[in-house]
């Protein structure tokens, strides 16, 4: 496929640049190289029109897999039309290492992973064990190639961008549409182009850069944007280093990341065992880069054009519980004083598939080594969390986790673990304030070990580990000292790092395990009295008539992601089974009347209660309701549980004052109603108690405002407009009940 795909780039790449008749970046070569039908491109608006995509891949982890997966069952398919994959990472609890731990992963997710083997064999689809790694790693070393363009059912999907891919982050349903040929549906995305300048120098490391770009342009600075990095900054950095950067964009909101195809990322395909790629992009570096009129005027062709010098770049510490909140070291000091957050600091995580290359572990691990040179040990608790097994494996081989061993370091499983909610951390159900530091991407509440009040700073994995040495959040290893075991006052020298494995990758037992080449006798098993997995039923079609005296459920107030709409943790559990995981729905969502989480007015008891209770007495009464929020609402992940939940839940619509990009799409297509206030303050007039209707459904077209009715409890009624961003077909979802049931339609009538 790769091959072929190179044979023919030239060819396409020189037809749209005929078409435009202008210079082109990089991003608007892969997007145009990869349409579904060949329309007239060159009037598509960026930020405007939505185009139709062909991706060559698919990839899915095992907490969204399941639902992608069941619904793919329900579209009638025999097999998978794109290449895909499915990785067992998201479910394995870290707690005693990574032996204890991979035994009991696999003891009690084993219901779910036969359930996602057997589908992969099934339908054609490459399974990755559990142990085998972090989807966004095993992707980079082994499926990402310069120029392609891949969607994956995880937000940080992006990764792939150090390989020069366009890779999106999205919802299972829109993989479901991959899966069975059709188009792959995204509104033209607006470009910023970032130009690094300089060379990154001691402490600071590519994640600075990102951390940084975060602080810039805040958690939904990048919404419908891809950003595109280039310069001689850019060029210095190793792929790896890239990757990073590409990842953590998901946490601007950015549609994906990208960097054009350099000789860093030919060293890390010729490491990774695919020389032939190399040569093939090689012979197409120009098609594979941005044309160079685009770097000389930047502002020219970009919607946006940031520059930023490396060469002076501080290393950053993002948080606490936002991942843009950025503070430069030298800063912490100040910040942590006046926002009094916990000085003392109780582990260092590193790892993850954000920061888990051989390059950030080597300088993680030359960190540790200038600290024991110097006679210092680590204060803090210190934990690794490796990739991938093939990341694991050279680690162990080249002697850093002995290194690690000797601060205390403990390895966890090759698997995402503390980065989502899944360490059972001692203590943690005491809610005890504590700080952690990690080089993770996300640090919402709750998400490293359950404890709301766990403060998590996020920053690159030799300042993760200098400051898990000194046990103090306010430490600068640049400027300053720490008193050693024989009272002397020590600085940790600068690290320095190896890009890539000088004896080479190895060779190891990588947990792959390739699908049947003919599955149709393959059975897939769900136990009937299963709490894991539990087959859908069709969401039913819209009815025709405007929603009418539907009841407020929440207004969420402030930030609402979805980590507070579907909680990870202990809830991933429930990720294949609709009807128990809506047991979570918002419950980390704060009430705008009281303030408090998981609280909510029952408007037919006039009572308090949880709000996946109130919702489940709304739906159980056959009445629909309504949710409310604020900005970028759905930030974070891809997970469409967070849209299916309140579609089982029977919530009509939900209005917000705006969306993040994934979680909008994984509403619209399982049939709930987006809106937007078009006036944001009308958010305010919103009371606990109302009744709201929605009406005009019956014109409901592109472009035409909705009217919504806030009916008061006093009798008072108000009306106010909503905008839409629905196009004719996601009207069409809107219509049949969800994306599925079009589908399905499709499928019954060809
Ligand atoms: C995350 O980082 O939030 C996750 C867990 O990987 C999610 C996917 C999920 O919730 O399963 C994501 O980023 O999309
Ligand atoms: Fe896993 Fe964390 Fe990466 Fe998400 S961000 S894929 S939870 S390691």
């Amino acid at each position: 496929m790769v091959r072929t795909f190179y044979n023919e780039l030239a060819d396409k790449i020189n037809k749209i640049k005929d078409s435009f008749n202008r210079p082109l970046t990089l991003s608007e070569k892969i997007l145009y190289s990869h349409l579904y039908n060949n329309k007239n491109i060159v009037s598509l608006r960026r930020g405007v029109d939505y185009v139709d995509f062909a991706p060559d891949r698919i990839a899915m982890q095992d907490a969204t897999a399941q639902m992608a997966l069941l619904q793919f069952m329900m579209a009638g398919e025999n097999r998978t039309s794109v290449p895909a994959s499915v990785h067992c990472d998201h479910l394995i609890m870290a707690k005693s290492g990574a032996p204890e731990d991979m035994k009991s992963a696999l003891i009690t997710n084993r219901e779910v992973y036969d359930f996602l083997s057997s589908v992969c064999n099934k339908y054609g689809i490459g399974f990755w064990r559990p142990g085998a790694g972090i989807i966004h790693q095993i992707i980079l070393e082994n499926y990402a190639f310069p120029g392609g363009m891949m969607i994956g059912t995880d937000s940080h999907t992006p990764n792939a961008g150090g390989l020069g891919m366009v890779a999106i982050g999205v919802g299972g349903a829109d993989a479901v549409d991959v899966m069975t040929g059709m188009e792959w549906e995204l509104k033209l995305p607006k470009l910023i182009g970032i130009k690094l300048n300089g060379k990154l120098n001691g402490w600071t490391s590519a994640k600075d850069i990102i951390l940084k770009v975060a602080g810039l342009l805040t958690v939904s600075g990048g919404t419908g944007c891809i950003v595109e990095y280039f310069g001689e900054g850019a060029e210095s950095l190793s792929c790896t280093g890239k990757a990073t950067i590409c990842n953590m964009g998901a946490e601007i909101g950015a549609t994906c990341s990208i960097f054009g195809y350099d000789d860093s990322m030919a060293r890390y395909l010729f490491a990774t065992g695919r020389k032939e790629i190399a040569v093939l992009a090689d012979k197409n570096r120009k098609h594979l880069n941005s044309d160079p009129e685009i770097f000389s005027d930047p502002t020219k062709y970009l919607d946006r054009f940031i520059e930023i010098n490396i060469s002076d770049l501080e290393p950053h510490i993002n948080g606490p519980f936002t991942p843009d909140l950025a503070t430069p070291v030298s800063r912490m000091k100040a910040e942590v004083e006046k926002n009094k957050w916990p000085v003392k600091v109780d582990a260092g995580l590193i790892g993850s598939c954000t920061n888990s290359s051989y390059e950030d572990i080597s300088r993680a691990a030359s960190v540790v080594k200038n600290a024991l040179n110097v006679r210092l040990t680590a204060k803090s608790e210190f934990k690794i969390t490796p990739g991938s097994e093939q990341i694991r494996y050279i680690a162990e081989r080249d002697g850093y986790f002995k290194l690690f061993e000797k601060i205390g370091g403990e390895v966890f499983a090759n698997a995402c673990g503390p980065c989502i909610g899944q360490w059972d951390r001692k203590g943690s159900d005491q809610n005890l304030v504590n700080t952690v530091i990690h080089s993770f991407n996300r640090n919402f509440a709750k998400r490293t070990d359950g404890n709301p009040n766990t403060h998590a700073f996020v920053a690159s994995p030799e300042i993760v580990t200098a400051i898990a040495i000194s046990g103090k959040l306010t430490f600068n290893p640049i400027t300053d000292t720490l008193l050693n075991s024989e009272g002397k006052e020590v600085k940790i020298a600068e690290p320095v790092g190896l890009e890539l494995p000088p004896q080479g990758f190895g060779k190891i037992e990588n947990g792959y395990q390739e699908p049947e080449k003919n599955g149709s006798d393959v059975d897939i098993i769900i136990a009937s009295d299963s709490e894991r997995l539990q087959p859908l039923k069709p969401f039913k079609e819209w009815d025709g008539s405007d929603f009418s005296n539907l009841p407020l459920l929440i207004k969420a107030k402030g930030k609402c992601t979805t980590d507070h709409i579907s909680m990870a943790g202990f809830w991933l559990k429930y990720r294949g089974h609709l009807e128990n995981i809506s047991d979570n729905y918002m419950i980390g969502a704060v009430n705008y009347f009281n303030d408090k989480t998981n609280l909510i007015l029952n408007q037919l008891t006039h009572k308090y209660d949880t709000v996946p209770s109130v919702a489940r007495a709304y739906k159980s009464a056959g009445i629909g309701s309504v949710v409310a929020g604020e900005e970028n609402f759905g930030e974070g992940s891809s997970r469409e549980h967070a849209a299916m939940e309140p579609r089982y839940l029977n919530v009509k619509a939900v209005i917000v004052k705006s969306f993040a990009r994934i979680h909008e799409t994984n509403l619209k297509k399982q049939g709930v109603l987006t809106l937007t206030f078009s006036n944001k303050e009308d958010y305010y007039k919103i009371k606990e108690n109302d009744k709201i209707d929605i009406t005009v459904l019956k014109e409901f077209s592109p472009g035409k405002q909705l009217t919504v009715v806030l009916n008061h409890p006093d009798g008072e009624k108000e009306k106010i407009t909503a905008n839409h961003s629905y196009n004719e077909t996601q009207i069409a979802w809107f219509k049949a009940g969800s994306a599925l049931n079009l589908i399905r339609k499709s499928k019954k009538s060809t």
